[in-house]
């Protein structure tokens, strides 16, 4: 594997590549999107090998004209904020993947970068480009996607190949693609046995998508069965059982695992906008984050960047059994009293707020949260009814 980053990244500082071809997932960057991407890129880099070798021989090759095409990952996030995904991050690292290695986002400047190289682009784990992205409609050729199908703003050429099919993980789509595609040119199972640490990763981002095959919440397809066994085969666990259960609890720790993010960082990580609402989400009680050094001014400096006049905050824990708080923040006093009146006295559903001294300087409205069922989905219509308030918009 590591040949593959030290060639393509030393081809593209140096500019000197035949064909560019770009591999982008979502931008969500979840380890589902960032492993697609990863893999299938390594995979076409180890095509273009087999294939290379068999119809050009080296003497027939004049080696000082001839340019090896570069197949490219981008992580669809800006390297700044990298480390917010922390259990792509950590699975990275686990098999050396530092962020050195990896190209993200603003690394390249794609608008100019494409045109110019008539790059070629892959999209994984989405098919939708977002508003940013429309500019690479044209120079799509392939798709490969486990979100239901959207053809509303399909304007993709007519022989972009397309592989979308409903599973639990796009992981489960580019393994087959790759098991499909390795089988022209050389046995279906040769990719794999090169590259263990592609099989293992494909593996492991199943295992989370899937929620290790969980019976209640049935994001499994047997599709994505046929795979996971598949690559047990080649990766042959000693416990194929105890091997999927440390995967999932291993990531699914890592993914909550927060400890290294500073309050600003913890502002972005999962955070939504209604109107003049900054409403973050954190995978800690609120509580724990007031606490941190700095947080009231990372708060204000968030809601001044985003344009926000009041923050709400949820957090969440269960370590000991679920537990959840809220609080209300604003530099304008008026404006959080006015948010929090509104949240204590919400009856549809109840948010079961029970109102407690801050637990650290910052001065905000903090509460427990009894009604442990809701999630940031129940407070939209509560905040609704606050943003028709015209007097606090
Ligand atoms: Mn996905």
């Amino acid at each position: 594997m590591d040949e593959y980053f030290t060639t393509t990244l030393d081809k593209l500082r140096t500019d000197n590549y035949g064909e560019l071809t770009l591999v982008l997932g979502n931008e969500s960057c979840d380890l589902d999107s960032a492993v697609s991407a990863l893999v299938y890129s390594i995979f076409l880099h180890w095509q273009y090998q087999q294939i290379k070798c068999k119809v050009c021989t080296k003497i027939n090759r004049n080696e000082d004209m001839y340019k090896d095409d570069i197949f490219l990952a981008i992580l669809n996030v800006d390297r700044d904020d990298y480390e917010l995904k922390t259990e792509v991050v950590y699975f990275f690292k686990e098999h050396g993947i530092t962020a050195e290695k990896l190209i993200f986002r603003n690394d390249l400047d794609l608008k100019q970068l494409v045109p110019t190289k008539r790059a070629k682009v892959v999209l994984v784990d989405h098919h939708t480009l977002s508003s940013n992205d429309q500019f690479l409609t044209p120079y799509v050729t392939e798709i490969i996607d486990h979100r239901p199908i959207d053809k509303s703003s399909w304007g993709y050429k007519e022989d972009t190949r397309s592989t979308i099919e409903t599973v639990g993980s796009c992981c489960t789509l580019i393994a087959q693609r790759v098991k499909d595609l390795a089988a022209l040119v050389a046995k279906d199972v040769d990719f794999f046995n090169a590259y263990p640490a592609c099989s293992d990763m494909l593996h492991s981002t199943i295992i989370l998508d899937t929620v290790n095959f969980s019976q209640d919440l049935k994001k499994a397809t047997p599709h994505d069965e046929d795979i996971i066994l598949f690559l047990e085969t080649l990766l042959k666990p000693g416990d194929y059982e105890a091997e999927r259960k440390s995967k999932l609890d291993r990531l699914s720790q890592a993914k909550s695992d927060v400890s290294s993010l500073t309050p600003a960082q913890l502002l972005k990580k999962d955070v939504k906008i209604f109107g003049s609402v900054l409403v973050p989400s954190f995978p800690i009680l609120v509580q724990e984050f007031l606490r941190k050094p700095g947080a009231q001014q990372a708060l204000s400096e968030a809601l001044a960047k985003r344009e926000c006049s009041v923050a709400l905050l949820l957090g969440m824990d269960y370590k000991e059994g679920m537990k959840r708080d809220t609080a209300v923040y604003s530099t304008q006093t008026e404006r959080a009293d006015r948010l929090s009146a509104f949240i204590e006295q919400w009856t549809s559903p109840p948010l079961q707020l029970s109102p407690l001294a801050p637990p650290s300087e910052a001065a905000c409205h903090y509460y427990k949260q009894l009604n442990l069922t809701a999630t940031r989905k129940q407070y939209i219509p509560v905040l609704n009814e606050y943003l028709n308030d015209k007097r606090f918009i």
